[in-house]
């Protein structure tokens, strides 16, 4: 296997023996063999034109490669084999024959020799030169975050055919060999601009059927009785649990990226949502043992499952882990019978810590902090996030909200925030110091914060008080990062480590074009950007 996606890649550079992750050689091939087999139905999607059933199933078997959400070979074969069929059906809505290799694709029919169609196609990008081979990667990692922020807004009934025919071009493009470097560059940037369309779709798909979230402070303790713990991103999926709860003597904890939903009035509405459980996804084998009730996944990140807690821990959506309860459709019957058979949580009360801060709720208070940066009070703003990991050297970000100076405000997003947010940063005028603009996807959000301070100051986001510090872990984190890059914001630092897909080349044209750092201490960063 050689897998190198993600933030933890072995050594800096892949994973070939096992995945840091817990991704087993088989599950390596097999999604290798899934996005091989996604490029074979994109060279005819591109040209069989939109088609609900095809663009749906592109979406889910992207998503499922990312970083932690899919580990079961069963169910990667099978999507596998849908694949087939659906090119063959884009294939015949296109009405087209394609030569070649990867447009004539067809799956073996048992897991073994599917297992080794896969580790043959690896990673092949079907060119030699280890640039454009990086920035095809790039593309491709892209192209899954992308997909998971579709996921959840086709789960809320939204789409777009634009978008969906870039996915189909984009993904057809990474299996072409005539194309150069400039080109992939070309659509490296296309994909941040997708991007931002897709996360403006999901912000308003979430913001349209739950309301603008509103600041809200939620408890970190747990309250006397029954309990499910919810962990991932999707909020119709925790809004169905809710409705199916209500009456039923069950308290619903959000975990890690779920927090933020605590802010939405169509969800905080349920008194049963209680609260919030633990830290970000990392902990969960340390945390979930002493989580006595059910617990659900609804996206990424799972880990291993501790023994402790292996029957009482459910998947739903593309999240799978073999020997886990998949919970099929919308019916939680099973879950909500397992958290009532499961003993109570106790009564013991917690911190508050407060979300809910998206861009309806900060330009809300657009003149109080226009005029807290005119006056001084606030000298700087720090958008602080992204993913959360478990180095150490993610400390960096503890640090650096820690020492960031009190006339600083920090805005944050994704679950990279668990780092700093439970400490007491105070307000600077009845503004909160730390600002929780929501989930990954969020990032929608802090943009729209970001150009209305531009608006408001006139200038350029570049120009504000503005400096982002950004944590990087799976394959979100990427997309999001080629949507800063297409809106021309320069200076971000990144880290804990650089990408192991980039080479120095990609690097050196991002620093020169776009400024990219690397963190290196909280003191000297902080230093050298206020200076
Ligand atoms: Fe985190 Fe996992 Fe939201 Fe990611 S829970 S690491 S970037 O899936 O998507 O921030
Ligand atoms: Fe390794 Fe990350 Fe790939 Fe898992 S997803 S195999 S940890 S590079």
């Amino acid at each position: 296997m050689f897998c190198n996606q993600c933030e933890q890649t072995a050594n800096g550079t892949g994973c070939n023996i096992s995945g840091v992750c817990g991704k087993k050689p088989d599950v390596a091939a097999l999604q290798d063999h899934l996005i091989y087999g996604l490029k074979s139905l994109a060279l005819y999607g591109e040209k069989a034109g939109r088609n609900a059933e095809i663009d749906r199933f592109l979406i889910e078997g992207l998503f499922t490669t990312v970083t932690n959400v899919d580990f079961d070979p069963a169910k990667i074969a099978i999507l596998i084999k849908r694949c087939y069929a659906m090119k063959e059906k884009a294939k015949a809505l296109a009405g087209v024959t394609i030569p070649g290799e990867i447009a004539t694709w067809k799956p073996a029919d048992n897991l073994e020799e599917m297992i080794r169609q896969g580790e043959a196609h690896g990673l092949n990008t079907f060119h030699d030169n280890e640039d454009i081979r990086s920035v095809i990667e790039i593309i491709t990692f892209g192209l899954k975050g992308m997909a998971a922020y579709v996921d959840h807004a086709m789960i809320l009934g939204r789409s777009n055919d634009d978008v969906m025919a870039f996915f189909h071009k984009a993904l057809a493009a990474t299996a072409n060999k005539e194309l150069g470097l400039m080109d992939f560059v070309g659509l490296a940037m296309e994909c941040g601009q997708q991007n931002l369309t897709v996360m403006g779709m999901l912000n308003a798909a979430h913001t349209d059927t739950y309301g603008h979230p509103v600041p809200t402070k939620v408890q970190l303790g747990t309250k006397a009785g029954k309990g499910i713990l919810v962990t991932g991103h999707d909020l119709k999926m925790l809004e169905e649990l809710l409705k199916q709860t209500e009456g039923k003597g069950i308290n619903i904890y959000t975990h890690g990226e779920m927090l933020p939903a605590h802010g939405y009035p169509g969800l905080k509405k349920y008194s049963h949502l209680v609260g919030n459980f633990g830290g970000a996804w990392q902990d969960q084998a340390k945390e979930f043992p002493n989580f006595p009730g059910a617990i659900i996944f609804n996206t990424n990140c799972i880990q291993r499952p501790a023994a402790s807690y292996m029957d009482r821990l459910y998947t739903w959506g593309l999240v799978q882990w073999p020997d886990v309860t998949h919970i099929e459709g919308w019916d939680f019957s099973e879950v909500i019978n397992k958290a009532l058979a499961c003993p109570d949580l106790p009564e013991a009360p917690g911190q508050e810590i407060l979300t809910g801060f998206g861009h309806n709720a900060v330009l809300g208070v657009a003149d109080k902090v226009i005029e807290a940066v005119k006056s001084g009070a606030i000298k700087h703003f720090f958008l602080v996030g992204g993913c959360d990991g478990a180095k150490s050297g993610r400390n960096y970000y503890t640090e650096f909200v820690e020492k960031a100076p009190k006339d600083t405000v920090i805005l944050t997003l994704a679950c990279g925030k668990y780092r700093f947010n439970k400490l007491e940063l105070g307000d600077i005028g009845g503004i909160p110091r730390l600002l929780d603009v929501g989930q990954c996807n969020d990032a929608y959000s802090a943009i729209q914060i970001a150009l209305a301070l531009a608006d408001a100051f006139k200038c350029g986001v570049n120009d504000l008080p503005l400096s982002l510090v950004l944590s990087w872990y799976e394959q979100k984190a990427v997309i999001i990062l080629l949507t800063l890059l297409h809106l021309g914001i320069k200076n971000i630092k990144i880290g804990p480590s650089l990408p192991a897909f980039i080479t120095p080349n990609v690097l050196n044209f991002l620093v020169e074009n776009f400024n990219i750092a690397p963190i290196t201490t909280a003191e000297a960063d902080l230093k050298a950007i206020l200076g």
